[in-house]
């Protein structure tokens, strides 16, 4: 079984600790890698999405400002754990190079695909919805189209086209606290035009997915498939509790559902998941991952206050999403109707 990438040896790595020998995923013991009040009038940053970048890490991160709207924080790590910040929010500009910041800007994912690097995330275009701009050098992010109409949420590009087209996972929704949600998916030859939207997965029958799912971290290419690491979400009499699910999607037409695994990957259970600004969230938005060894960090919001990291190693976590599958009969359809 192999990652379809680059090897990444610097990578943040830690063993499966003793006594978790059937956890598919564990967490790093250093945990919140980012705490409280990071930046000047930022509270909280979490919900981020990093990458390797010239030998080192860079990422986009949810910063909540102190004012309560949250924006986009660029930052910087040599190892991927210890972090640096600029101050200033990332300056958007238009195609003419003119301002155009969004009036807030939240859940960001970061996605290379050939040698431009994108950023989605959730917008204010009359309501919740995606947001879209490409970067060569981080220094200058141009908007593009805002790829959906409202309401959106969760979009994650794949890291590659498919037969020619770039391809985007989406979550429809409504303005506020959505209780249903399915997982979608877009292409476009050129990501202004977006069609042949597909259905790709629907919320499950467990209780930890039962009201809505959303893409995460953008899918890893591997020779079983695109593995996917996604939000899985459950109302309770205290409000949503938020899981990491996983799915392995079919390489080549991957609004197919080749398994989906029954039981969540990771759960609310540590203090910095459990408490914070919103309880009981750990929100995956981007993985590293190292095709020599099978490595994979994810990393993930907790609470809506802090970022965690997680490990997994691809065998393993492939072999537990194929143990545990259980697919449902529109997770094998095209999710054309
Ligand atoms: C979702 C998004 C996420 C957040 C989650 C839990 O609707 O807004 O940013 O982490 O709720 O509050």
């Amino acid at each position: 079984m192999k990652i379809i990438g680059e090897a990444l040896p610097n990578m943040p790595w830690q063993e499966k600790p003793e006594g978790l020998k059937n956890a598919p995923v564990w967490r790093f013991n250093e945990n919140p890698i980012i705490e409280r009040n990071p930046l000047k009038n930022v509270a909280r940053i979490f919900n981020s999405a990093v990458m390797p970048y010239n030998g080192e890490f860079i990422g986009v991160f949810r910063g909540e400002q102190t004012n309560g709207i949250s924006y986009i924080y660029l930052g910087h790590s040599k190892d991927a754990v210890h972090w640096t910040f600029n101050e200033e929010k990332i300056h958007f500009v238009d195609e003419d190079g003119n301002d155009f910041m969004p009036n807030y800007a939240y859940d960001p994912r970061l996605v290379k695909v050939e040698d431009t690097y994108y950023i989605m995330w959730c917008t204010d275009f009359y309501g919740a919805a995606i947001g879209l701009a490409k970067t060569t050098d981080f220094k200058t992010f141009v908007r593009l189209e805002n790829p959906f109409i409202p309401f959106n949420r969760n979009a994650v590009l794949f890291p590659r086209k498919i037969n020619g087209n770039y391809m985007m996972l989406s979550r429809p929704s409504d303005s506020g606290h959505t209780p249903f949600g399915d997982i979608f998916l877009s292409e476009s030859p050129d990501l202004v035009y977006w069609g042949k939207h597909r259905h790709v997965m629907g919320r499950g029958a467990e209780w930890w997915e039962s009201v809505k799912i959303g893409g995460g971290a953008a899918p890893i290419e591997t020779d079983e498939g695109w593995l996917m690491f996604y939000h899985g979400v459950s109302g309770t009499c205290n409000g949503f509790v938020y899981s990491i699910g996983g799915a392995i999607l079919d390489i080549d037409n991957p609004s197919i559902v080749k398994y989906r695994c029954e039981n969540f990957l990771l759960t609310p259970e540590e203090w910095y998941e459990e408490r914070g600004f919103v309880p009981n969230v750990c929100f995956p938005c981007a993985t590293l991952h190292d095709a020599d060894t099978g490595r994979i960090a994810i990393y993930y919001g907790a609470a809506d206050s802090y970022v965690g990291l997680a490990f997994t190693q691809l065998e393993d976590v492939v072999n537990y999403i194929k143990e545990n599958s259980v697919l449902t009969t529109q997770d094998t359809e095209i999710g054309r109707r």
